[in-house]
């Protein structure tokens, strides 16, 4: 275990805070992962400009040795695979077999940007003025601030600070509250991978009215150019607003309401694994996580009975287990916001279609349960049945193993279902019929979708991102993000010796107009 306190990491220094928050094992909530501090609002400040202080020599370095930095990363990260891959399922409750795929989304990301440092290409363009070159460069953009959630504590960091330190910026993290050991391990790893001083700094917190907000307070100070956020819709907004009164263009990837669409030609079986995957991977705790499940009104109930037999079947608890489908939830607050939706959301028209929902205990045990169920905080699967447009858990994120049963009569209203929440993030179709996949990609509203795999399953080179209430158009992963950390400068320069007016006077060739056919 860590020192205990710990609320303000750097490459040559560690500060304590009063604040304290423990970091629990889901599984075993007896096991104190860390106990850590929240990070004052001066240290907050000192780490905002300790950046803006180092980015002054960090965009110096040349980008292929910046890049060099990550490529070492990439590798202390496949060495401390597995130790970090446990780290994290202690941590978060995610089962081991997932976790390693958290970690290994970061190498892959990695290993997708090294090369990046050897190109952030610009252009040559020509000039309409004689002796007069014109280009183009990607320039860093600063501070970089990050605040990230639990559920992917290494993957969805990665994607943030690898394309952004290798573009020239400098970072100040705010870690979930849920992950701090992970977290201070990836910094550490990055570090180790020889980061200079005051290019990557951590400010730990948890909850509300807390070094979340300090840093986002610190956009107003003028400390940060830079945001970058995942997490609740409703937070994001609000960091949204005060990023746009400093004309600041955020990173920001929100909730999701994700539709999954049967049709009547879909391999059920292939469509039921898949549901199954979407809705109780992670218990439901993925952004990607299915929301609404609209099955063709002609194969619902045979496509329900397949789901069902299967939902019986699964494993649930230990997460260090090979074979659970689900862990624990993230958080002790993340059951009870679960246990809330099923008080306040399911309404009387609809049917709950598995018994019996809410936390799993040692008397009221899921008859595949691995470990203790009352060590942790466990959570029922549950589906709901007879969800309509108007309902409220249609529309509302649930972030718990918890999905809902539309139906639609054809591919029309099922897009018109889909495309309904206000969310747009992932989205996924299982069919065999080509017509119904083209129209599907062209009016799907989602920024990502899947045909016949499941509505999560990212890469560390697609872009990755939502639209409507799940983001502002923003995207991580692929060649694309570099725009996101760096601004275009356009570079004019004049050889002539005179001053050259563009437009007035360009020597234009006038055509003869009087010549007709
Ligand atoms: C998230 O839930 O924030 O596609 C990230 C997926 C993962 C990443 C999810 N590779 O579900």
């Amino acid at each position: 275990m860590i020192k205990k306190g710990l609320s303000f990491l750097t490459a040559t220094g560690e500060e304590t805070g009063t604040e304290l928050f423990e970091s629990k094992n889901p599984s075993n909530l007896k096991d104190i992962v860390g106990v850590f501090a929240s990070a004052t609002p001066k240290q907050v400040e000192t780490a905002c400009k300790k950046a803006k202080e180092t980015f002054k020599s960090w965009k110096k370095v040349p980008a292929p040795v910046r890049a060099g930095i990550i490529q070492n990363f990439g590798r202390l990260l496949e060495s401390n695979k597995e130790a970090l891959s446990r780290t994290v399922t202690r941590e978060m409750g995610k089962p081991i077999r997932e976790a390693r795929g958290d970690v290994q989304e970061a190498i892959d990301t990695c290993n997708f940007f090294v090369s990046e440092g050897r190109r952030l290409y610009g252009m040559t363009i020509p000039s309409e003025m004689p002796n007069k070159e014109l280009y183009t460069y990607r320039r860093p953009i600063g501070v970089f601030a990050c605040i990230t959630a639990g559920n992917f504590p290494v993957a969805v960091p990665s994607w943030y600070f690898i394309p952004a330190l290798i573009a020239g910026n400098t970072c100040v993290w705010k870690p979930s509250g849920d992950t701090p050991l992970t977290s201070y391990y990836f910094t550490q790893l990055l570090y180790k991978a020889g980061l200079p001083d005051g290019v990557f700094n951590v400010v730990f917190g948890h909850g509300s009215k807390s070094t979340g907000e300090w840093l986002v307070n610190a956009v107003d100070k003028g400390l940060v150019d830079k945001f970058g956020f995942t997490g609740s819709t409703e937070v994001g907004r609000a960091i949204g607003e005060v990023c746009g009164r400093n004309l600041q263009n955020p990173c920001l990837e929100l909730g999701g309401k994700n539709p999954m669409v049967v049709m009547e030609d879909a391999d059920l079986e292939l469509a039921a694994t898949g549901a199954l995957w979407s809705g109780f991977g992670t218990a439901g705790q993925r952004c990607t996580s299915l929301g609404n499940l609209i099955l063709h009104q002609s194969i619902r109930e045979k496509f329900l009975k397949i789901l069902m037999e299967k939902v019986s079947k699964i494993k649930i608890g230990d997460p260090t287990s090979e074979d659970v489908t689900y862990g624990p939830m993230i958080s002790e607050k993340f059951l009870s916001d679960h246990l809330k939706n099923l008080k306040t959301l399911i309404e009387p028209h609809q049917r709950i279609l598995t018994e019996p929902n809410g936390q799993i205990t040692g008397k009221n045990k899921w008859k595949n349960f691995v470990g203790d169920p009352d060590a942790g905080v466990f959570a029922f699967p549950t589906i709901i049945d007879n969800v309509k447009p108007g309902d409220k858990i249609y529309t509302t994120e649930t972030f718990g193993p918890l999905f809902n049963i539309m139906v639609c009569k054809n591919l029309e209203e099922a897009i018109e279902l889909a495309n309904g929440t206000g969310y747009g993030l992932s989205s996924a179709i299982y069919t065999e019929t080509p017509q119904y996949i083209y129209q599907w990609k062209e009016d799907i509203f989602a920024g990502m979708t899947s045909i016949n795999n499941s509505t999560t399953g990212a890469e560390a080179h697609l872009p990755f991102g939502g639209n409507g209430k799940s983001g502002n158009g923003s995207r991580q992963s692929g060649v694309w993000v570099i725009d996101q950390f760096t601004k275009w400068q356009a570079v004019n320069w004049d050889l002539s010796g005179k001053l050259q007016l563009a437009q007035m006077e360009t020597a234009y060739v006038e055509p003869d107009l009087k010549y007709t056919i």
